[in-house]
């Protein structure tokens, strides 16, 4: 996927090729930003476009699940500020596809291969929202899970990557902010829907630990992504920074986590927690979970719908460009 015309090594002698991976890696350990001009092992750059492709399916894909809401949120104040949560997340798609397209991909054929499932988004985006207290388990969660493992990435050694990354983590900081929000709301509630938001954090939590990706010992990518500065912390190390943060919000609004084996270890100062069912990872990611075909065809129905506007969009662009060249 997204090879052709990547590969910048192959003619070179080896001396040479070893010679500018040497200087590549003293530079990244040096804390310098690579920028798109400059020389990168094919490698990193094909990480990278996998690593950012992916994060920007998933913020459009996650769009569905809380856009399901839109036209039945409670109030017209929530119903405004998920509206502008959900645009964020479009925005955020636009950015990091843009940052990969700085690599040498067109966005056109990262769309292309998320409607040919060729491409992945993140696994929590393949679960249900049946009830509003969804949208607030999605906020306080999911955001919540995003900003821990996307904070680092403000610090990532690929520059346009670093900086969209700064806009996005400063934006999910609200959107985690509205969820947890709901949540607050819903368990000041009635019985009905303290149940509600019980319910919610009883379907959201595991999935919302598989966001990290698998356990270090059968992550593929993380040792390179961490050498080259991708990645700043591994998956797991994430994930139980998540989890030390969230347990204390859970208990100030009064909910249970799901876990029987939750426990705070006085020794390590971290919560020890239970299995996670890495089966059900897996099942998602080879396209079963329960609505893996559901966004795949929201998606691609979305798209095809959303062609005039791209036409018009394009049209307008090559009308303004035509028009300011005249003027010169
Ligand atoms: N879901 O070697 P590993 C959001 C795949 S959007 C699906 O550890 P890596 C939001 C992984 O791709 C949240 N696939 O990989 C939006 C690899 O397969 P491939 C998205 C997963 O890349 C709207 C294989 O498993 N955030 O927050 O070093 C509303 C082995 O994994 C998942 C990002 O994308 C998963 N959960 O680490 C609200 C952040 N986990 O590619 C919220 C940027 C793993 O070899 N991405 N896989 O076929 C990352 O930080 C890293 O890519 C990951 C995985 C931590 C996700």
């Amino acid at each position: 996927m997204y090879s052709q015309g990547l590969d910048n090594l192959g003619d070179l002698p080896p001396e040479q090729e070893a010679e500018l991976v040497a200087t590549f890696q003293a530079r990244i350990d040096a804390e310098e930003k690579i920028e798109p001009k400059d020389w990168m092992p094919a490698r990193y750059r094909h990480t990278l476009v996998r690593q950012i492709s992916q994060h920007a399916h998933s913020e459009v894909v996650g769009m569905l699940p809380e856009g399901n809401w839109l036209t039945r949120a409670p109030s017209l104040h929530r119903k405004a500020i998920l509206l502008a949560k959900v645009q964020d997340e479009a925005g955020h798609g636009a950015y990091l596809y843009s940052a990969a397209e700085t690599l040498g991909v067109s966005r056109q054929e990262m769309v292309d291969d998320l409607i040919a499932g060729k491409a992945r988004y993140s696994s929590i985006f393949n679960y249900p929202t049946p009830t509003w207290a969804d949208v607030g388990a999605i906020g306080w969660l999911v955001d919540g899970a995003a900003i821990i493992n996307q904070v680092p990435l403000c610090r990532c050694s690929y520059g346009p990557y670093a900086r969209a990354m700064v806009r996005i983590c400063r934006e999910e900081s609200f959107h985690q902010r509205q969820g947890y929000d709901i949540m607050q709301s819903l368990c000041s509630g009635t019985d009905a829907q303290r149940e509600m938001a019980q319910d919610a954090l009883n379907r959201w939590w595991w999935p919302s630990l598989m966001m990290f990706g698998p356990p270090d010992s059968d992550s593929v990518h993380s040792d390179q992504s961490m050498a080259w500065k991708i990645k700043r912390f591994s998956n797991d190390d994430l994930r139980q920074k998540f989890i030390d943060i969230t347990i204390p919000q859970a208990e100030h609004l009064g909910l249970n986590v799901p876990d029987p084996d939750l426990r705070w270890d006085e020794e390590s100062q971290h919560y020890e927690f239970g299995p996670i069912d890495w089966e059900e990872f897996s099942a998602v990611l080879a396209g079963d979970g329960p609505c893996n075909e559901e966004r795949a065809d929201a998606f691609a129905h979305k798209y095809e719908d959303g062609a005039w506007v791209r036409e018009a969009a394009a049209a307008y662009a090559q009308k303004h460009t035509t028009q300011s060249k005249g003027k010169s």
